[in-house]
């Protein structure tokens, strides 16, 4: 495709207009334009249980799970949506939640050991 230098003159005059709306609707209102900041959210995994067991997390968050006992753990969804690998002491597995549901959750050593996470808007 051929872009006179007229085209790409208006084009960017266009993109710079753009620019400025955009600075000053962020400005007006900067819940408007930027996104809330991505939060991250800590599960220890702690004498064969998983603290806290269930949670409640606005999607976009990302939950952090850190194992905080002596022994081999996992954290795998039922859904097989996320799986950590074998965690060892202070191992971390993390996932980011952008869909609304429930998940549940377990370790694939004990399976007794599961946990769900409630993502909301
Ligand atoms: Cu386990």
């Amino acid at each position: 495709m051929n872009i006179s230098s007229r085209q790409l003159a208006d084009s960017l005059s266009r993109k710079r207009r753009t620019l400025a709306f955009l600075a000053a609707v962020a400005a007006a209102a900067p819940g408007l334009v930027a996104a809330a900041p991505a939060k991250t959210v800590q599960v220890a995994i702690e004498k064969f249980a998983f603290a806290p067991k269930e949670i409640t997390v606005a999607s976009g968050t990302t939950i952090v799970w850190t194992n905080k006992d002596d022994t081999p753990h996992t954290v795998t969804s039922v859904d097989k949506s996320f799986a950590s690998k074998g965690m060892d002491t202070g191992d971390v597995f993390q996932h980011t939640f952008d869909v609304e549901g429930d998940f549940s959750y377990l370790c694939t050593v004990h399976p007794h050991m599961t946990g769900t996470v409630h993502v909301r808007k």
